[in-house]
């Protein structure tokens, strides 16, 4: 099954190029960490993803909370991403109608998809969001993530609204690369339509709500193991935050050691799904 095929298999198969480009990028990097990085200075911001880096495969950013935001951060993200090797997801959550999201994706003080590769949307608008996201970011080969699951207490995204997302995902492959979610969805699985056409896809899954020491925050937040995430749900990329950058950036000999405790969690989840 999907399940047990590596990344670099999985990859080949992708026509997406951003798709295909994170699973080359797992892959190479051996890898399945990405880092939230929810801090509000640029300073901050630039110094925890060079201290990361090394350990992910992809970079999640809120550009929108950084106060001392200027053009030249994103030319010193999208530096730090050549130099080492990750993709950019700019966790931007678009929700409006098509013609809306459309201007907030292109335009605006942050030009999203001038520089991040991935981003993603509720479904909630039904599947004009997709259009109006895909108008922007398809000539731009970039790919989009739906939330059909949230990792938050009290969730309304479950049940049918999450099989409704991957019906919409699934009417626009070329653009919709995968879900935020907290298990595997599509394939043969949930949503499992039986055409042989579902039996080929392969989304990918990109999980946040991810922690080793705590069981969850003040504010609704749940965490689950990378173990959990990847082998038990059968998810892709552990997506960790907090966990990671804790609450004194300064400490960044804890930070990496933290990124590579991550990394090398999902990464052993992995190979034990695999069976190797
Ligand atoms: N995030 C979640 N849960 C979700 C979705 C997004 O935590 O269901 I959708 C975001 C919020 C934050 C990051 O940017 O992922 C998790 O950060 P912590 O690991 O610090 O909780």
């Amino acid at each position: 099954s999907r399940h047990q095929q590596t990344y670099g298999q999985r990859a080949l198969r992708q026509a997406n190029p951003t798709a295909k480009l994170l699973l080359e990028t797992i892959e190479r990097k051996k890898s399945n960490l990405a880092v939230s990085v929810d801090v509000t200075k640029s300073k901050d911001f630039l110094s925890i993803i060079e201290v990361v880096g090394p350990f992910v495969c992809l970079i999640k950013t809120h550009i929108d909370i950084i106060e001392d935001f200027e053009p030249s951060l994103i030319e010193q993200l999208q530096d730090l991403s050549k130099k080492h090797d990750f993709v950019i997801f700019e966790d931007r959550k678009f929700a409006d109608i098509g013609n809306t999201v459309s201007l907030q994706y292109s335009g605006g003080v942050y030009k999203i998809a001038s520089w991040s590769h991935i981003t993603n949307a509720h479904p909630v608008p039904g599947p004009s969001v997709i259009q109006g996201l895909s108008s922007v970011g398809l000539p731009l080969g970039r790919g989009l993530l739906l939330l059909a699951e949230m990792s938050t207490k009290g969730t309304l995204a479950r049940d049918s609204y999450t099989e409704d997302a991957v019906r919409m995902a699934r009417s626009h492959r070329n653009f919709v690369i995968g879900f935020i979610a907290q298990r595997r969805m599509g394939g043969i699985g949930l949503v499992d339509e039986g055409a042989d056409s579902v039996a080929d896809e392969d989304f990918l899954i990109l999980t946040p709500g991810v922690g080793l020491d705590v069981a969850g925050d003040a504010m609704g937040q749940q965490y689950r193991s990378p173990r959990q995430v990847i082998f038990d749900s059968g998810c892709d990329v552990i997506i960790v935050g907090r966990g990671i950058y804790g609450n004194d950036l300064s400490l960044v000999d804890v930070i990496a050691a933290r990124a590579e405790r991550y990394m090398a969690e999902g990464w052993a989840a992995y190979m034990e799904r695999v069976g190797s």
